[in-house]
Protein backbone atom coordinates (compact mmCIF):
# COMPACT_ATOMS: atom_id res chain seq x y z
CA UNK A 1 0.00 0.00 0.00
CA UNK A 2 1.49 3.25 -0.55
CA UNK A 3 1.75 6.20 1.95
CA UNK A 4 -1.13 8.39 0.36
CA UNK A 5 -3.46 5.39 0.99
CA UNK A 6 -2.67 4.56 4.41
CA UNK A 7 -2.72 8.38 5.30
CA UNK A 8 -6.24 8.11 4.24
CA UNK A 9 -6.95 4.89 6.20
CA UNK A 10 -5.44 6.43 9.56
CA UNK A 11 -7.75 9.50 9.05
CA UNK A 12 -11.02 6.69 8.59
CA UNK A 13 -9.90 4.64 11.76
CA UNK A 14 -12.12 5.10 14.38
CA UNK A 15 -10.88 8.06 17.30
CA UNK A 16 -12.36 7.41 20.29
CA UNK A 17 -13.14 5.00 22.70
CA UNK A 18 -14.90 1.71 22.76
CA UNK A 19 -16.93 0.00 25.82
CA UNK A 20 -20.22 -1.33 26.36
CA UNK A 21 -21.12 -1.79 23.19
CA UNK A 22 -20.67 1.74 21.64
CA UNK A 23 -18.01 4.32 20.44
CA UNK A 24 -17.59 7.78 21.96
CA UNK A 25 -16.94 9.61 25.11
CA UNK A 26 -19.50 10.66 27.56
CA UNK A 27 -17.61 13.26 29.62
CA UNK A 28 -13.77 13.75 28.36
CA UNK A 29 -13.02 16.86 26.25
CA UNK A 30 -9.20 15.89 26.07
CA UNK A 31 -7.92 14.73 22.86
CA UNK A 32 -4.03 14.16 21.58
CA UNK A 33 -2.22 13.95 18.31
CA UNK A 34 -0.67 11.05 16.71
CA UNK A 35 2.18 12.17 15.08
CA UNK A 36 3.83 10.28 11.64
CA UNK A 37 7.45 9.72 12.94
CA UNK A 38 8.81 10.45 9.56
CA UNK A 39 6.96 13.08 8.48
CA UNK A 40 6.11 14.35 11.95
CA UNK A 41 2.71 15.44 10.43
CA UNK A 42 0.13 15.10 12.68
CA UNK A 43 -2.01 11.66 11.71
CA UNK A 44 -5.26 11.80 13.86
CA UNK A 45 -6.34 13.49 16.75
CA UNK A 46 -7.46 10.56 19.01
CA UNK A 47 -10.70 11.58 22.46
CA UNK A 48 -9.14 10.39 25.41
CA UNK A 49 -10.69 8.38 27.78
CA UNK A 50 -11.41 10.33 30.98
CA UNK A 51 -12.09 9.31 34.50
CA UNK A 52 -16.07 8.75 33.65
CA UNK A 53 -15.05 6.53 30.39
CA UNK A 54 -13.01 4.36 32.65
CA UNK A 55 -15.12 3.85 35.37
CA UNK A 56 -18.12 3.03 33.04
CA UNK A 57 -15.88 0.64 30.79
CA UNK A 58 -14.64 -1.28 33.67
CA UNK A 59 -18.33 -1.40 35.26
CA UNK A 60 -19.15 -2.49 31.98
CA UNK A 61 -16.49 -5.36 31.89
CA UNK A 62 -17.18 -6.35 35.27
CA UNK A 63 -21.27 -6.82 34.44
CA UNK A 64 -20.39 -8.89 31.22
CA UNK A 65 -17.68 -11.33 33.17
CA UNK A 66 -20.59 -11.92 36.23
CA UNK A 67 -23.46 -12.52 34.97
CA UNK A 68 -23.37 -10.94 31.82
CA UNK A 69 -23.85 -12.76 28.57
CA UNK A 70 -19.82 -13.10 28.12
CA UNK A 71 -19.93 -15.05 31.60
CA UNK A 72 -22.32 -17.38 29.79
CA UNK A 73 -20.49 -18.30 26.66
CA UNK A 74 -18.57 -22.06 26.87
CA UNK A 75 -15.40 -22.49 26.35
CA UNK A 76 -15.78 -23.50 22.19
CA UNK A 77 -18.37 -19.94 22.26
CA UNK A 78 -15.16 -17.76 22.77
CA UNK A 79 -12.65 -20.17 20.12
CA UNK A 80 -15.60 -19.38 17.17
CA UNK A 81 -15.01 -15.29 18.34
CA UNK A 82 -11.64 -15.60 18.34
CA UNK A 83 -11.41 -17.16 15.35
CA UNK A 84 -13.68 -14.81 13.98
CA UNK A 85 -11.17 -12.16 15.38
CA UNK A 86 -8.27 -13.92 13.45
CA UNK A 87 -9.96 -14.33 9.91
CA UNK A 88 -10.73 -10.54 10.04
CA UNK A 89 -7.28 -9.59 10.89
CA UNK A 90 -6.11 -11.73 8.07
CA UNK A 91 -8.08 -10.58 6.14
CA UNK A 92 -6.95 -7.17 6.45
CA UNK A 93 -3.67 -7.76 7.15
CA UNK A 94 -2.69 -5.31 4.45
CA UNK A 95 -4.53 -2.27 5.88
CA UNK A 96 -2.91 -3.03 9.22
CA UNK A 97 0.28 -3.68 8.31
CA UNK A 98 -0.01 -0.24 6.54
CA UNK A 99 -0.57 1.44 9.48
CA UNK A 100 1.49 0.17 11.53
CA UNK A 101 4.26 1.52 9.45
CA UNK A 102 2.83 4.78 9.17
CA UNK A 103 2.03 5.37 13.01
CA UNK A 104 5.48 3.57 14.00
CA UNK A 105 7.88 4.28 11.32
CA UNK A 106 8.92 1.17 11.00
CA UNK A 107 9.65 -0.23 7.07
CA UNK A 108 6.49 -2.22 5.13
CA UNK A 109 8.03 -4.95 4.91
CA UNK A 110 8.47 -5.80 9.51
CA UNK A 111 4.46 -5.90 9.79
CA UNK A 112 3.78 -8.02 6.63
CA UNK A 113 6.27 -10.34 7.76
CA UNK A 114 6.28 -10.32 11.75
CA UNK A 115 3.41 -8.53 13.31
CA UNK A 116 0.56 -8.97 11.75
CA UNK A 117 1.20 -13.04 10.89
CA UNK A 118 1.98 -12.97 14.58
CA UNK A 119 -0.77 -11.46 16.02
CA UNK A 120 -3.25 -13.69 13.72
CA UNK A 121 -1.33 -16.81 14.51
CA UNK A 122 -1.85 -15.38 18.07
CA UNK A 123 -5.71 -15.09 18.03
CA UNK A 124 -6.02 -18.66 16.43
CA UNK A 125 -3.66 -20.03 19.03
CA UNK A 126 -5.76 -19.02 22.17
CA UNK A 127 -8.85 -19.78 20.35
CA UNK A 128 -7.39 -23.22 20.21
CA UNK A 129 -6.94 -23.15 24.27
CA UNK A 130 -10.26 -21.28 24.83
CA UNK A 131 -12.41 -25.46 25.38
CA UNK A 132 -9.07 -26.31 26.87
CA UNK A 133 -9.14 -24.63 30.59
CA UNK A 134 -9.28 -27.45 32.40
CA UNK A 135 -8.38 -27.95 35.90
CA UNK A 136 -6.55 -31.10 37.64
CA UNK A 137 -8.00 -33.86 39.70
CA UNK A 138 -5.80 -34.38 42.81
CA UNK A 139 -5.44 -37.77 45.21
CA UNK A 140 -5.73 -36.68 48.46
CA UNK A 141 -5.79 -39.33 51.75
CA UNK A 142 -9.54 -38.69 52.73
CA UNK A 143 -10.94 -36.47 55.31
CA UNK A 144 -11.34 -38.03 59.29
CA UNK A 145 -11.26 -41.89 57.98
CA UNK A 146 -13.88 -40.72 54.77
CA UNK A 147 -12.81 -40.80 51.28
CA UNK A 148 -12.70 -38.12 49.72
CA UNK A 149 -12.31 -36.79 45.64
CA UNK A 150 -10.58 -33.13 45.24
CA UNK A 151 -10.20 -31.78 41.78
CA UNK A 152 -9.38 -28.07 40.20
CA UNK A 153 -11.32 -25.68 37.85
CA UNK A 154 -9.61 -22.70 36.30
CA UNK A 155 -12.25 -19.27 36.28
CA UNK A 156 -11.33 -16.42 34.66
CA UNK A 157 -9.03 -14.00 37.08
CA UNK A 158 -12.40 -11.14 36.20
CA UNK A 159 -11.82 -7.66 34.72
CA UNK A 160 -7.74 -7.30 32.68
CA UNK A 161 -6.44 -4.01 31.75
CA UNK A 162 -3.88 -4.32 28.96
CA UNK A 163 -1.44 -1.67 28.53
CA UNK A 164 0.21 -1.75 25.82
CA UNK A 165 3.98 0.09 24.16
CA UNK A 166 4.12 1.67 20.69
CA UNK A 167 7.01 -0.59 19.15
CA UNK A 168 4.67 -3.45 17.85
CA UNK A 169 1.14 -2.48 19.13
CA UNK A 170 -0.60 -4.77 17.29
CA UNK A 171 0.94 -8.02 17.84
CA UNK A 172 1.39 -6.62 21.64
CA UNK A 173 -1.97 -6.27 21.59
CA UNK A 174 -2.45 -9.78 20.57
CA UNK A 175 -0.05 -11.22 23.11
CA UNK A 176 -2.46 -9.54 26.07
CA UNK A 177 -6.24 -9.69 24.61
CA UNK A 178 -6.29 -13.13 23.15
CA UNK A 179 -5.32 -15.15 26.36
CA UNK A 180 -7.34 -12.96 28.37
CA UNK A 181 -10.51 -13.60 26.20
CA UNK A 182 -9.99 -16.90 25.75
CA UNK A 183 -9.17 -17.70 29.59
CA UNK A 184 -13.08 -15.98 30.02
CA UNK A 185 -11.97 -12.63 31.28
CA UNK A 186 -13.70 -9.33 30.47
CA UNK A 187 -10.72 -7.08 28.20
CA UNK A 188 -10.04 -3.43 28.40
CA UNK A 189 -6.99 -2.82 26.22
CA UNK A 190 -5.47 0.66 26.83
CA UNK A 191 -3.05 1.33 23.56
CA UNK A 192 -0.33 3.56 23.42
CA UNK A 193 -0.64 7.06 22.76
CA UNK A 194 2.46 7.34 20.50
CA UNK A 195 0.67 4.56 17.88
CA UNK A 196 -2.82 3.73 19.06
CA UNK A 197 -4.00 3.37 15.80
CA UNK A 198 -4.33 0.00 14.64
CA UNK A 199 -5.65 -0.74 18.27
CA UNK A 200 -8.23 1.30 17.67
CA UNK A 201 -8.73 -0.35 14.51
CA UNK A 202 -8.91 -3.66 16.29
CA UNK A 203 -11.71 -2.87 18.67
CA UNK A 204 -13.48 -2.39 15.68
CA UNK A 205 -12.74 -6.05 14.61
CA UNK A 206 -13.40 -7.34 17.91
CA UNK A 207 -16.53 -5.70 17.72
CA UNK A 208 -17.62 -6.98 14.43
CA UNK A 209 -16.65 -10.22 15.39
CA UNK A 210 -19.56 -10.20 17.54
CA UNK A 211 -18.39 -10.38 21.38
CA UNK A 212 -21.21 -9.48 23.69
CA UNK A 213 -21.52 -5.85 25.08
CA UNK A 214 -18.73 -4.69 27.95
CA UNK A 215 -16.21 -8.19 27.00
CA UNK A 216 -13.80 -6.02 24.91
CA UNK A 217 -13.13 -2.10 25.00
CA UNK A 218 -10.20 0.30 24.12
CA UNK A 219 -9.26 2.86 26.04
CA UNK A 220 -7.02 5.65 24.29
CA UNK A 221 -5.57 8.19 26.17
CA UNK A 222 -1.77 9.12 27.68
CA UNK A 223 -0.91 6.88 30.11
CA UNK A 224 -0.53 9.45 33.16
CA UNK A 225 -4.35 10.26 32.68
CA UNK A 226 -6.08 7.43 31.06
CA UNK A 227 -3.53 4.32 32.39
CA UNK A 228 -3.10 5.81 35.36
CA UNK A 229 -7.08 6.08 36.26
CA UNK A 230 -7.47 2.27 34.87
CA UNK A 231 -4.80 0.91 36.97
CA UNK A 232 -5.91 2.72 39.96
CA UNK A 233 -9.84 1.21 39.25
CA UNK A 234 -10.83 -0.83 41.99
CA UNK A 235 -12.88 -2.92 39.38
CA UNK A 236 -9.69 -4.28 37.52
CA UNK A 237 -8.57 -7.71 38.70
CA UNK A 238 -5.78 -7.82 36.24
CA UNK A 239 -3.29 -5.94 34.73
CA UNK A 240 -0.82 -6.75 31.89
CA UNK A 241 1.44 -4.54 31.27
CA UNK A 242 4.17 -3.71 28.34
CA UNK A 243 6.92 -0.59 28.61
CA UNK A 244 9.17 0.69 30.83
CA UNK A 245 10.31 -0.48 34.43
CA UNK A 246 9.46 3.07 35.49
CA UNK A 247 6.31 3.29 34.70
CA UNK A 248 6.36 -0.84 35.19
CA UNK A 249 6.97 0.31 38.96
CA UNK A 250 3.71 2.80 38.97
CA UNK A 251 1.53 -0.26 37.84
CA UNK A 252 2.85 -2.52 40.35
CA UNK A 253 2.05 -0.19 42.99
CA UNK A 254 -1.70 0.90 41.76
CA UNK A 255 -1.91 -3.22 41.54
CA UNK A 256 -0.92 -3.46 45.40
CA UNK A 257 -3.32 -1.80 46.04
CA UNK A 258 -6.25 -4.94 46.23
CA UNK A 259 -3.41 -7.31 46.02
CA UNK A 260 -4.62 -7.38 42.21
CA UNK A 261 -2.36 -9.62 39.87
CA UNK A 262 0.06 -8.34 37.48
CA UNK A 263 1.62 -9.50 34.18
CA UNK A 264 4.95 -7.10 33.30
CA UNK A 265 7.03 -7.39 30.65
CA UNK A 266 9.58 -4.56 30.85
CA UNK A 267 12.38 -4.78 28.54
CA UNK A 268 15.60 -5.99 28.11
CA UNK A 269 19.29 -5.66 27.53
CA UNK A 270 19.65 -9.37 25.84
CA UNK A 271 23.03 -10.01 25.44
CA UNK A 272 23.73 -11.92 21.90
CA UNK A 273 27.08 -14.56 22.78
CA UNK A 274 29.00 -15.03 19.78
CA UNK A 275 31.86 -18.36 20.09
CA UNK A 276 34.47 -18.66 17.84
CA UNK A 277 33.33 -22.48 16.15
CA UNK A 278 30.31 -20.58 15.35
CA UNK A 279 28.91 -20.00 11.43
CA UNK A 280 30.09 -16.22 11.44
CA UNK A 281 28.50 -15.54 8.61
CA UNK A 282 25.08 -16.69 9.64
CA UNK A 283 25.98 -15.11 13.46
CA UNK A 284 26.61 -11.86 12.14
CA UNK A 285 23.43 -11.89 10.13
CA UNK A 286 21.14 -12.76 13.06
CA UNK A 287 23.09 -10.70 15.51
CA UNK A 288 22.59 -6.89 12.92
CA UNK A 289 19.40 -8.52 12.76
CA UNK A 290 18.91 -8.58 16.81
CA UNK A 291 20.03 -4.73 17.33
CA UNK A 292 18.55 -3.24 14.14
CA UNK A 293 15.22 -4.73 13.25
CA UNK A 294 12.32 -2.67 14.02
CA UNK A 295 15.36 0.10 14.97
CA UNK A 296 16.53 -1.43 17.73
CA UNK A 297 12.85 -0.79 19.57
CA UNK A 298 12.30 -3.93 20.79
CA UNK A 299 12.23 -5.54 23.96
CA UNK A 300 14.46 -8.47 23.05
CA UNK A 301 16.72 -6.10 21.10
CA UNK A 302 19.98 -7.98 21.15
CA UNK A 303 21.76 -4.75 22.56
CA UNK A 304 24.87 -6.73 24.00
CA UNK A 305 26.75 -8.57 21.62
CA UNK A 306 28.96 -10.57 23.48
CA UNK A 307 32.15 -12.15 20.88
CA UNK A 308 34.96 -14.35 21.19
CA UNK A 309 38.10 -12.80 21.33
CA UNK A 310 39.45 -15.38 18.52
CA UNK A 311 37.14 -13.90 16.04
CA UNK A 312 36.23 -10.11 17.78
CA UNK A 313 37.40 -7.93 14.74
CA UNK A 314 36.43 -10.46 11.99
CA UNK A 315 32.84 -9.89 13.73
CA UNK A 316 33.43 -6.36 14.09
CA UNK A 317 33.69 -5.99 10.60
CA UNK A 318 30.89 -8.17 9.27
CA UNK A 319 28.83 -6.45 11.72
CA UNK A 320 29.41 -2.40 10.17
CA UNK A 321 29.22 -4.15 6.73
CA UNK A 322 25.87 -4.91 7.61
CA UNK A 323 24.83 -1.96 9.33
CA UNK A 324 26.32 0.24 6.10
CA UNK A 325 23.60 -2.20 3.90
CA UNK A 326 20.93 -0.76 6.11
CA UNK A 327 18.99 1.91 3.99
CA UNK A 328 17.25 4.60 6.62
CA UNK A 329 14.34 6.11 4.61
CA UNK A 330 10.63 6.35 4.48
CA UNK A 331 8.93 3.57 5.50
CA UNK A 332 6.90 3.06 2.23
CA UNK A 333 10.54 3.30 -0.08
CA UNK A 334 10.95 -0.28 -1.39
CA UNK A 335 14.72 -0.22 -0.55
CA UNK A 336 14.40 0.85 3.14
CA UNK A 337 15.71 -1.32 5.53
CA UNK A 338 15.14 0.83 8.38
CA UNK A 339 12.57 3.49 9.64
CA UNK A 340 12.35 6.24 12.26
CA UNK A 341 12.10 6.21 15.88
CA UNK A 342 8.98 6.99 17.32
CA UNK A 343 9.18 10.28 18.73
CA UNK A 344 11.21 13.17 19.18
CA UNK A 345 11.86 12.61 22.84
CA UNK A 346 12.51 9.02 22.07
CA UNK A 347 15.41 10.09 19.44
CA UNK A 348 16.61 12.70 21.47
CA UNK A 349 17.08 9.76 24.21
CA UNK A 350 18.46 7.96 22.11
CA UNK A 351 21.01 10.46 20.98
CA UNK A 352 22.07 11.20 25.01
CA UNK A 353 23.12 6.96 25.15
CA UNK A 354 25.60 7.35 21.88
CA UNK A 355 26.43 10.48 23.42
CA UNK A 356 27.59 8.55 26.95
CA UNK A 357 29.34 5.62 24.81
CA UNK A 358 31.42 8.23 23.45
CA UNK A 359 32.27 10.14 26.89
CA UNK A 360 32.75 6.68 28.62
CA UNK A 361 35.58 5.64 25.89
CA UNK A 362 33.83 2.97 23.55
CA UNK A 363 34.85 2.98 20.55
CA UNK A 364 32.23 4.28 17.63
CA UNK A 365 32.66 1.88 15.00
CA UNK A 366 29.95 3.09 12.99
CA UNK A 367 26.66 5.59 13.05
CA UNK A 368 26.06 7.45 15.57
CA UNK A 369 24.52 10.80 13.77
CA UNK A 370 21.22 11.20 12.55
CA UNK A 371 20.56 12.13 8.66
CA UNK A 372 19.61 15.60 7.82
CA UNK A 373 15.95 15.35 6.72
CA UNK A 374 12.87 15.94 8.54
CA UNK A 375 11.44 12.47 10.94
CA UNK A 376 13.30 10.70 14.00
CA UNK A 377 16.14 8.86 12.43
CA UNK A 378 19.10 7.49 14.10
CA UNK A 379 21.98 6.33 11.69
CA UNK A 380 22.47 2.05 12.97
CA UNK A 381 25.39 2.54 15.54
CA UNK A 382 28.26 0.37 16.39
CA UNK A 383 30.23 0.98 19.71
CA UNK A 384 33.29 -1.81 19.62
CA UNK A 385 36.30 -2.15 22.82
CA UNK A 386 33.26 -1.34 25.14
CA UNK A 387 32.48 -2.90 28.93
CA UNK A 388 30.00 -4.30 30.63
CA UNK A 389 30.49 -1.42 32.99
CA UNK A 390 29.72 0.89 30.72
CA UNK A 391 26.36 3.09 30.81
CA UNK A 392 25.66 1.37 27.09
CA UNK A 393 25.88 -1.40 27.93
CA UNK A 394 23.80 -1.70 31.32
CA UNK A 395 20.48 0.52 29.75
CA UNK A 396 17.94 -0.54 27.68
CA UNK A 397 18.45 2.19 24.86
CA UNK A 398 15.63 0.83 22.62
CA UNK A 399 17.60 2.33 19.29
CA UNK A 400 19.88 0.60 16.65
CA UNK A 401 22.80 0.83 19.07
CA UNK A 402 25.12 -2.21 19.66
CA UNK A 403 26.99 -2.28 22.00
CA UNK A 404 30.34 -5.17 21.18
CA UNK A 405 31.96 -6.58 24.03
CA UNK A 406 35.06 -9.61 23.90
CA UNK A 407 35.03 -12.18 26.12
CA UNK A 408 37.97 -14.98 26.79
CA UNK A 409 36.20 -17.92 27.85
CA UNK A 410 32.97 -19.47 28.00
CA UNK A 411 32.70 -18.53 31.95
CA UNK A 412 33.29 -15.05 31.01
CA UNK A 413 30.71 -14.92 28.62
CA UNK A 414 27.87 -16.44 30.91
CA UNK A 415 29.01 -14.22 33.79
CA UNK A 416 28.98 -10.75 31.15
CA UNK A 417 25.43 -11.82 30.17
CA UNK A 418 24.21 -12.59 33.55
CA UNK A 419 26.17 -9.32 34.79
CA UNK A 420 22.59 -7.29 33.93
CA UNK A 421 19.51 -5.82 35.75
CA UNK A 422 16.89 -7.10 33.50
CA UNK A 423 16.88 -10.75 31.70
CA UNK A 424 14.73 -11.01 29.19
CA UNK A 425 16.34 -12.84 26.38
CA UNK A 426 19.79 -14.15 24.99
CA UNK A 427 20.61 -15.83 21.53
CA UNK A 428 24.06 -18.08 21.89
CA UNK A 429 25.63 -18.28 18.63
CA UNK A 430 28.18 -21.59 18.19
CA UNK A 431 28.09 -24.90 16.06
CA UNK A 432 28.64 -27.32 19.47
CA UNK A 433 25.72 -28.86 20.62
CA UNK A 434 26.50 -29.56 23.68
CA UNK A 435 28.13 -25.45 24.23
CA UNK A 436 24.81 -24.47 23.04
CA UNK A 437 22.81 -26.31 25.98
CA UNK A 438 25.12 -25.55 28.68
CA UNK A 439 25.44 -21.81 28.13
CA UNK A 440 21.56 -21.51 27.08
CA UNK A 441 21.14 -23.33 31.07
CA UNK A 442 23.39 -21.09 32.56
CA UNK A 443 21.88 -17.91 31.51
CA UNK A 444 19.65 -15.98 33.48
CA UNK A 445 16.39 -14.61 30.85
CA UNK A 446 13.07 -15.62 30.36
CA UNK A 447 13.87 -17.15 26.26
CA UNK A 448 17.28 -18.40 25.02
CA UNK A 449 17.96 -18.64 21.12
CA UNK A 450 20.75 -20.69 19.88
CA UNK A 451 21.46 -19.99 16.33
CA UNK A 452 18.38 -17.56 15.38
CA UNK A 453 17.51 -14.46 16.84
CA UNK A 454 14.41 -14.30 19.25
CA UNK A 455 11.98 -17.04 17.83
CA UNK A 456 8.43 -15.81 18.31
CA UNK A 457 5.85 -17.98 18.71
CA UNK A 458 2.53 -17.83 20.83
CA UNK A 459 2.97 -21.29 21.98
CA UNK A 460 6.07 -20.22 23.66
CA UNK A 461 5.94 -18.23 26.70
CA UNK A 462 7.12 -14.53 27.02
CA UNK A 463 8.50 -12.45 29.62
CA UNK A 464 11.19 -12.05 32.26
CA UNK A 465 12.43 -11.74 35.74
CA UNK A 466 14.14 -9.36 37.43
CA UNK A 467 14.11 -5.39 36.19
CA UNK A 468 12.80 -7.25 32.99
CA UNK A 469 9.40 -7.85 34.82
CA UNK A 470 7.46 -10.83 36.07
CA UNK A 471 4.61 -13.31 34.85
CA UNK A 472 4.22 -14.61 31.25
CA UNK A 473 2.11 -13.98 28.31
CA UNK A 474 1.44 -16.57 26.03
CA UNK A 475 1.23 -20.11 25.50
CA UNK A 476 -0.58 -22.14 28.71
CA UNK A 477 1.22 -19.72 30.80
CA UNK A 478 -1.03 -17.18 29.52
CA UNK A 479 -3.93 -19.00 30.13
CA UNK A 480 -2.60 -19.55 34.07
CA UNK A 481 -2.00 -15.95 34.05
CA UNK A 482 -5.47 -15.06 33.50
CA UNK A 483 -7.23 -17.58 35.43
CA UNK A 484 -7.65 -18.30 39.05
CA UNK A 485 -7.31 -22.09 40.04
CA UNK A 486 -10.17 -23.11 42.29
CA UNK A 487 -9.55 -26.29 44.65
CA UNK A 488 -12.99 -28.35 45.11
CA UNK A 489 -12.78 -31.32 47.80
CA UNK A 490 -16.04 -33.38 48.45
CA UNK A 491 -16.00 -35.80 51.39
CA UNK A 492 -17.96 -38.81 50.46
O1 LIG B 1 7.21 3.78 28.01
P1 LIG B 1 6.01 3.68 29.04
P2 LIG B 1 7.69 4.98 27.08
C1 LIG B 1 11.13 1.23 27.34
C2 LIG B 1 12.16 1.73 26.34
C3 LIG B 1 11.73 3.15 26.13
C4 LIG B 1 11.23 3.52 27.50
C5 LIG B 1 10.27 4.67 27.58
O2 LIG B 1 13.44 1.67 26.92
O3 LIG B 1 12.80 3.96 25.73
O4 LIG B 1 10.58 2.36 27.96
O5 LIG B 1 9.16 4.47 26.68
C6 LIG B 1 1.49 3.61 29.38
N1 LIG B 1 -0.12 4.28 34.23
N2 LIG B 1 10.09 0.48 26.68
O6 LIG B 1 7.82 6.24 27.85
O7 LIG B 1 5.81 4.96 29.76
C7 LIG B 1 1.75 4.36 28.11
O8 LIG B 1 0.64 5.18 27.77
C8 LIG B 1 -0.52 3.37 33.31
C9 LIG B 1 10.30 -0.95 26.59
O9 LIG B 1 6.83 5.02 25.90
O10 LIG B 1 6.32 2.51 29.90
C10 LIG B 1 1.98 3.21 27.14
O11 LIG B 1 0.72 2.70 26.74
N3 LIG B 1 0.00 3.33 32.08
C11 LIG B 1 9.03 -1.64 26.30
C12 LIG B 1 2.70 2.18 28.03
O12 LIG B 1 2.43 2.55 29.37
C13 LIG B 1 0.96 4.21 31.75
C14 LIG B 1 8.20 -1.03 25.24
C15 LIG B 1 4.21 2.14 27.86
O13 LIG B 1 4.74 3.40 28.12
C16 LIG B 1 1.42 5.18 32.67
C17 LIG B 1 8.07 0.42 25.41
C18 LIG B 1 0.84 5.19 33.95
N4 LIG B 1 1.20 6.09 34.89
C19 LIG B 1 9.04 1.11 26.08
N5 LIG B 1 2.39 5.92 32.07
C20 LIG B 1 9.17 -3.13 26.13
N6 LIG B 1 9.10 -3.85 27.25
O14 LIG B 1 9.26 -3.65 25.04
C21 LIG B 1 2.54 5.43 30.82
N7 LIG B 1 1.67 4.41 30.62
Amino acid sequence: MARAEAERLAKSVPREPYYAGRWGVVRSAAAFDVVDPVTERCLATVAEAGPVEVDEAVCAARSAVADGTWGRIDGAGRGRLLNRVADLLEARSEEFAALESLDVGKPWFEPHAIDLPQAVRTFRHFAGWADKVTGRSIPTPGYMGRATVSYTVREPAGVVAAITPWNSPTMIAAWKVAPALAAGCAVILKPPEDAPLTSLLLASLIEEAGFPLGAFGVLPGRGPVTGQLLVDHPGVDKITFTGSPETGHKVAVAAASGFRRTTLELGGKSPQIVFADADLDAAADGVAVGIFANQGEVCAAGSRILVARAVYEDIVKRLVTRAHSVRLGDPFDDGTTMGALISARHRDRVSRYIAAGLAEGARLVTGGGQPRRAGYFVEPTLFADATNAMTIAREEIFGPVGTIIAFDSDDEAVAIANDCDYALAATVWTSDISRAHTVAGKIRAGAVAVNGWSPLDPALPWGGCRLSGHGRDLGWAGIEANTEEKTVTVVL
